[in-house]
């Protein structure tokens, strides 16, 4: 068992280089994925024990990351809360009954995680005997997740969703109450079928004001971490904003602090204490350079987190879907040392 990811989330990694995986690491940048769903539905690979399992080792194929990360999607929540969610060729997750009314918010069901995802739990156990390095499960955060459910689709400004948390904060809390209470006990289902951590993706936080940031994003992180505390799994907090919210992020304790592309992560780091790891942040369009830039870049970020027994080494967010293999195959040498 490889276990250097635990390691340097334990602040113990003293194997002379960080780990690595990626953000989206079992996505659309790899051929074995598109042929994939040329046959099954992104919905199927979702809700099938056996595929999920299959597409979560098919990075391993290719690369020897240092983790895996369950195949799912942060809107699966939206299935359970009886939104319904499909997804569009040219557009990307749809929710079908996007909410409209505050009464929509009040009358959402409470479902039990065990009678919604159980299928995940299936799709972990299959997976955690393939595999020779730790398993990360996920949760969406709950602004991140209440941003869909408003908007419907993805969008630039999030307009909708903050006008109605600005104008009606009373239902928007709740709303976002929900969907903590129902992230934590699908944590929890993930956690009891046997992943080894935890990373909550607060994708859309860098729409957020800072004071905003704490009331409506942090708070519910927070919470999250409370549900989960007894369980004693470490918990690894991604925002896009987090290069500037940093400081306010490690006041939660989590175990680590997941970078995205535009923060400088040894200042970051002169910040933040290192009983907490940190985990980036390079951007992923330099995938998309040529071999000399790919090298600088790495190189660069390589030696700015030199010896630090809590760096994880990842993309600054999800890996491009039309990133070229090799980009990838050469990133993995540089971090493993092999230049
Ligand atoms: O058409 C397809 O095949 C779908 C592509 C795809 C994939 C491979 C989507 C649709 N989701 C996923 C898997 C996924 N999504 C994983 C597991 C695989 C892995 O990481 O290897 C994870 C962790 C996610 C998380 C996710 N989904 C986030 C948070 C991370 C981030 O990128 O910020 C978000 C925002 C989503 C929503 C979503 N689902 C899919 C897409 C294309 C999107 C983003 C849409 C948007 O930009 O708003």
């Amino acid at each position: 068992m490889n276990d250097i990811l635990l390691k340097a989330l334990a602040g113990k990694n003293f194997s002379g280089r960080p780990p690595l995986w990626l953000m989206r690491q079992a996505g659309r940048y790899l051929p074995s994925y598109n042929a994939l769903r040329r046959r099954h539905s992104f919905l199927t690979l979702c809700h099938t024990p056996e595929l999920i399992a299959e597409v979560a080792l098919l990075p391993f194929s290719h690369f020897p990351f240092d983790a895996a990360i369950l195949f799912s999607d942060i809107l699966v929540v939206a299935e359970a809360l009886g939104l319904g969610l499909r997804m569009e060729e040219s557009i990307g997750p749809i929710i079908e009954r996007p909410l409209t009314t505050r009464e929509e918010i009040f009358n959402l069901p409470t479902p039990e995680a065990w009678d919604s995802f159980s299928y995940v739990a299936e799709g972990i156990s299959l997976l955690l005997p393939q595999l020779k390095v730790p398993l990360l499960g996920f949760a969406g955060a709950p602004f991140t997740v209440a941003s869909y459910l408003i908007e419907g689709r993805s969008s630039a400004q999030l307009e909708k969703t903050k006008r109605w948390m600005i104008c009606d904060p009373e239902s928007f809390h709740c709303l976002l109450n929900k969907i903590a209470i129902l992230t934590i006990d699908y944590l929890k289902l993930q956690i009891k079928a046997g992943v080894q951590a935890i990373q909550l993706f607060d994708s859309w936080a860098h729409q957020l004001a800072p004071v905003q940031f704490q009331e409506f994003s942090l708070a519910y992180m927070k919470m999250i971490m409370q549900g989960i505390e007894s369980l004693n799994i470490p918990i690894i907090l991604f925002c896009r904003g987090s290069a500037l919210f940093a400081k306010k992020i490690a006041e939660l304790s989590p175990a680590a602090i997941s970078i995205d592309w535009s923060g400088h992560l040894p200042s970051i780091r002169s910040e933040v204490a290192h009983s907490i790891a940190l985990q980036g942040n390079l951007d992923p369009f330099v995938l998309y350079g040529a071999k000399g830039t790919i090298d600088k870049e790495v190189k660069n970020l390589l030696n700015g987190m030199k010896q630090d027994p809590a760096y994880i080494f990842n993309l600054g967010h999800g890996i491009q879907p039309d990133t070229p293999l090799e980009a990838v195959h050469r990133l993995v040498e540089l971090v493993h040392g092999q230049q």
